[in-house]
């Protein structure tokens, strides 16, 4: 636009003097020296005003250092505008834009042609203007720029007024060359295309009003911080909202509302600290504005047509949130203060349990127009922000399973700590995925419950950024800061952020600025380490007492009645106490509607088969590898369909992709959901996936599994990239995988050791989330493994550490009869390394063809993926009696496969069997094949956990005269060894075969690499240890010294 040109050509004679004219004053408290806007045209404005500094005098902000006067503004001619202000090509310019419109007023922007009459002294309505120079008019302009930009940073955002900040000199009009006598005088401000009150139909204001109307709106209680948005609408939108409402203009109903919420929230804290007085709870005290806002939030969004809400938060409020915002019952929430009774009905399935400030729980709740919401808050462990990501994947799952398209009917909710805010990289990471299509939410409303605090450390010892919040602006979320001690401020903080997300459906934060009024919990000391701030808490009234005083005050209410909302507060509290005492908790609350019928660990569910009729496995086969007419694939991509069809058709060399892409077919027949995410998916790491081609001439993506079904649903099958984050992704996919059984979620990492970088979630959601929080979840955890001469980092997705963390006992057998076993159901996690495709196909249908749920970890392979020997038959996944993979109980998933050699139940002239898993196995069989042994027996455990108790015990009991050997391609404290070998101790000793010190251990020694870097040690080692577990001489080194 005009004005642009003509600004950033002004800017550079600007710039030129910049360096010299010094920053004064213009450091404000807490920020860089670096502009703190982030698009081109704030840059170059920040610059701007700097060099113009030269021509303010005298601080209207009587800021610290004086400023020297200003001259008066004079009138110029265009034509004389040669100064350095503007440079000789922008005067030029505007001379033409004049010339242009002197010939016909409408060849130039209407703004312009505004100006131009005020300029020129013709505009009817401009008396008083006509002495505006062009210079003012531009540093006018800036100024409103400037408290957009800005603003925040004046604005009276800490309630206990410790975080003096001195306000901007950008903000001070003497830097514009205005002085106190400019204050009453007449400007002109152009539209210039922006909302807010430069859109309102009153070009003609005098200084002193603009500057009230921009201190009201920016530097209130509430500091907004938007000009980092690179999209005009948005800013437009905002500017709207900012500069022409007022907020807090609330009648005496609406203010009656939130006094009563805001007493529901002071005095819930109040009244547990005087029944629990040396328990931890983690209060809001200091922050108790924030279950209004929350409130008012709901409602408002309820309003709009949303639903459901699901809200992920920290420690510190919770049980507040939960009793008054989702409305968990009192007496539940007290009875577990008392030390909880457990529940009753299903006495077994009690989990672990976790302390009452993590548990999570889903109500429906009637809003206060009459409507209903449900929200649900999910439980999370102690580490900080991790539950972000699951909360997001658990709304999309929500989204889907609701046709919730616009995403207007589900929306999610996070609320954060300060600290951890800012210092967390998954929050980092959950925010990236916001604008993903295949992982937004349509936007998130975050709350930072910004105490100025973390546990007893001080936000300049805990962050680099001016703000908590900054992180937030790399995703271009407008910010609210908001001072916490004003209670209507943060309810129209969180209505407007509310209001964006559905207008915008993208994220959003309210950093309500507040302090915490005790320790880091109710027993700690916060004067060891805070004792200035504590000294200012001691005498700071609570917001509730600010608020009271200001409705008494305005003569909305009288102390009688805030007594009497008091009174009934505190006798609802008291009577949900008493009734605490006799509350017997139901164990399914945790249910939701979807789980309805599915069984804990105490409820025997059947085994079922997995195997599918053959017409099934034809017809989905076919489409499945299929490309339509006129699709151009790339040539090798069209080669490995061709050869999936083939396979298809023959029944013969089915591979690992085609099993993988079978079993997500027939899961969808059935009505099930299938979604696969994480890096680089979509083709797969190893190129041998393929689920999008690419046409070669258009660009146009084919997704053959979209179209096993007629008129099949968009989303029901979903492969996807995903961000280069583990921690994230994965979070998110556990998240969804919660929502509704009928799914088989699955995250691959890249390659496996990369799981490492969401360990949170493993150990503390995946692992022991069913333990904790009775949550179960079927998520499928894909991490190739293998052996391959890669280098230390893309060898091992450290099978032990999933192993380390199963909690079977190593020592106790466990029932295995077939019609009793509920070894799976009562370990807390699967692991296995599967060998051949039909076994995939069946592991990953199993996951959805029974009456629970689990996590599944699988080491998937790498070179298995195109290893000649690695494929199956058709017929192995089939249902057909007689046919390969069909056993005594039907087609089912193998937790051990025997050897293919030795079918008796008895062989005695086996001198050795080797227990392996994975794709060892297949290099051993080739050695042994060609070295043509015939004594030695090869049995593939591909279920290491649960441990498969029965078939190892089958197959000690097949040869009695075995020596056992126990091979692996890890080091010694790596690999399945560690998890093994007090098993199989058991085993032996059951079976009467020996003990720990008789099994053989062949593989690498131990080490603290998972692999040697050098390819040609890697094949040394490799033939070693292959050649070892089927050497002649009995293997030396058993487990002791
Ligand atoms: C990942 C993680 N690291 C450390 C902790 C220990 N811890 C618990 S609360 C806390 C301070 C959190 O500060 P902030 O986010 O500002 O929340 P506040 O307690 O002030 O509400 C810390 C360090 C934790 N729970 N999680
Ligand atoms: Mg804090």
């Amino acid at each position: 636009m005009a004005w642009q040109r003509v600004l950033s050509a002004a800017t550079r004679p600007a710039l030129r003097t910049a360096r010299s004219l010094a920053t004064r004053g213009y450091h404000a408290v807490g920020s860089s020296s670096a502009p703190l806007v982030g698009d081109t045209w704030n840059r170059v404005n920040n610059q701007t005003l700097r060099a113009l500094g030269t021509f303010s005098c005298r601080s209207l902000h009587g800021t610290s250092e004086k400023l020297q006067a200003a001259p008066v503004p004079q009138a110029v001619a265009l034509s004389k505008l040669t100064d350095n202000f503007l440079d000789g090509t922008s005067s030029v310019y505007l001379e033409e834009l004049q010339r242009a419109w002197e010939a016909d007023p409408k060849s130039v922007d209407p703004s312009w042609d505004t100006f131009f009459k005020n300029f020129t002294g013709i505009a009817e309505s401009a008396p008083g203007v006509s002495g505006q120079t062009i210079q003012e008019s531009m540093r006018l302009l800036l100024l409103v720029r400037a408290y957009q930009v800005n603003g925040h940073m004046k604005a009276k955002l800490d309630p206990l007024g410790l975080d003096v900040r001195t306000p901007p000199v950008e903000l001070d009009p003497a830097l514009y060359g205005f002085t106190e006598a400019d204050l009453d005088r007449e400007f002109f401000l152009g539209v210039w295309r922006m909302a807010g009150f430069l859109s309102e139909n009153r070009p003609i204001q005098t200084l002193r009003a603009i500057l009230n109307r921009l201190e009201r709106a920016y530097c209130g209680t509430i500091g907004y911080e938007y000009m980092h948005i690179p999209d005009r609408e948005k800013c437009n939108w905002l500017r709207d909202k900012i500069e022409t409402q007022e907020p807090g203009k609330y009648g005496s109903t609406r203010r009656a509302r939130i006094l009563d919420r805001l007493v529901w929230g002071t005095n819930f804290e109040s009244f547990v600290a005087q029944k629990w007085a040396a328990t931890k709870r983690f209060g809001l005290e200091g922050c108790e504005t924030l279950i209004p806002g929350m409130k008012e939030l709901i409602d408002y969004a309820a309003d709009r047509g949303v639903e459901s809400v699901v809200i992920g938060m920290t420690h510190r409020a919770r049980l507040n949130v939960l009793g008054n915002v989702v409305r968990k019952p009192l007496r539940q929430i007290f009875s577990e203060f008392t030390g909880g009774i457990r529940p009753a009905d299903e006495a077994g399935y009690t989990g672990s349990g976790d302390v009452k400030y993590h548990l999570g729980t889903s109500y429906d709740r009637p809003t206060s127009s009459g409507k209903r919401i449900h929200l649900s808050l999910v439980a999370n462990p102690s580490h900080l922000e991790a539950v972000n990501p699951v909360v997001i994947g658990k709304t999309r799952a929500k989204q889907y399973y609701s046709h919730d398209k616009d995403r207007s009917k589900t929306m999610a909710i996070l609320i954060h700590g300060d600290g951890s805010f800012s210092g967390q990289g998954v929050v980092y990471e959950t925010l990236h995925l916001s604008d993903l299509p295949n992982y937004t939410t349509g936007g998130t409303v975050h709350i930072i419950l910004n105490n100025q605090v973390a546990f007893t450390t001080d936000p300049k010892s805990s962050r680099s950024s001016p703000y908590c919040t900054d992180v937030a602006k790399a995703l271009n979320a407008p910010i609210f800061h908001v001072n916490g001690d004003d209670v209507e401020a943060v309810v129209h903080a969180c209505e407007l952020a509310a209001e964006w997300r559905s207008k915008f459906k993208a994220d959003v934060v309210v950093d309500i600025v507040c302090y915490r009024r005790f320790g880091h919990n109710e027993i700690d000391e916060p004067s060891f380490t805070q004792p200035t701030m504590y000294q200012v808490i001691k005498n700071h009234p609570t917001s509730l007492q600010i608020y009271e005083k200001k409705l008494v005050e305005l003569g909305q209410l009288t102390q009688e009645e805030i007594k009497a909302i008091e009174d009934r507060v505190y006798s609802i509290l008291n009577e949900e106490f008493n009734n605490s005492k006799d509350y017997v908790p139901k164990t399914r609350d945790w249910l939701s509607a979807y789980w309805g019928g599915f069984k804990g660990p105490e409820q025997l569910s059947r085994i079922r088969n997995t195997g599918v009729k053959p017409e099934i496995l034809k017809s989905v086969g076919k489409s499945l590898s299929t490309i339509p007419e006129g699709f151009t694939p790339h040539r090798a991509v069209k080669r490995i369909y061709q050869s999936r069809a083939q396979s298809i058709e023959t029944g013969q060399g089915v591979d690992w992709a085609t099993a993988e892409a079978l079993a997500f077919a027939t899961l969808l027949v059935e009505g099930n959901h299938v979604r696969l995410s994480g890096q680089d998916v979509e083709r797969g790491t190893f190129s041998h996936r393929h689920a999008v081609l690419h046409d070669q001439q258009t660009g146009a993506k084919y997704v053959p599994l979209d179209h096993v079904m007629m008129d099949q649903e968009d989303e029901m099958f979903t492969v996807s990239n995903s961000s280069l984050s583990e921690f994230g992704v994965l979070g998110f996919e556990l998240g969804y995988s919660m929502e509704n059984p009928n799914s088989l979620v699955l995250w691959e990492a890249q390659f496996g050791d990369f799981a490492n970088g969401a360990q949170v979630i493993f150990d503390q959601f995946l692992s022991s989330g069913e333990a904790k929080w009775l949550r179960q979840a079927g998520l499928v955890v894909l991490l190739p493994h293998g052996y391959d001469g890669q280098g230390p980092e893309h060898s091992s997705a450290r099978l032990e550490r999933y192993l380390q963390a199963a909690d079977d006992n190593p020592y106790v057998i466990p029932e295995m009869d077939p019609s009793l076993r509920k070894q799976i159901q009562e370990v807390n996690w699967q692991v296995v390394n599967v060998t051949t495709p039909a076994n995939y196909f069946h592991v990953l249908r199993r996951q959805i063809h029974r009456d629970f749920r689990k996590p599944l970890i699988v080491m998937s392979p790498k070179n298995l993926l195109r290893h000649a020997a690695c494929k199956s038959n058709l017929s192995e996944f089939d249902d057909v009696q007689g046919h390969d993979g069909f056993d005594k109980q039907g087609t089912r998933f193998k937790r051990l496969i025997k050897d293919y050699n030795f079918e008796s139940v008895r062989e005695e002239s086996v001198r050795r069997l080797i227990l392996c898993s994975g794709k060892v196995y297949y290099e051993l069989d080739e050695l042994r094949q060609s070295a043509q042994l015939k004594d030695l027996a090869i049995c593939r455990v591909e279920q290491l956990c649960p441990f498969p108790w029965d078939l190892i015990l089958r197959e000690l009991n097949r040869y009695p005269n075995a020596e056992i050997v126990w091979c692996q391609e890890e080091p010694m404290n790596m690999g399945g060894f560690t998890y093994i070998a007090p098993r199989l101790a058991t085993a032996l000793k059951s079976a009467g075969r020996g003990a720990y010190e008789d099994i053989k251990y062949v593989g690498r020694p131990p080490s603290a690499a998972t692999a040697t870097g050098f390819g040609s040690l890697h094949v040394e080692e490799q033939k070693e240890l292959v050649h070892k577990a089927l050497q002649d001489a009995p293997i030396k080194n058993g487990l002791t010294a």
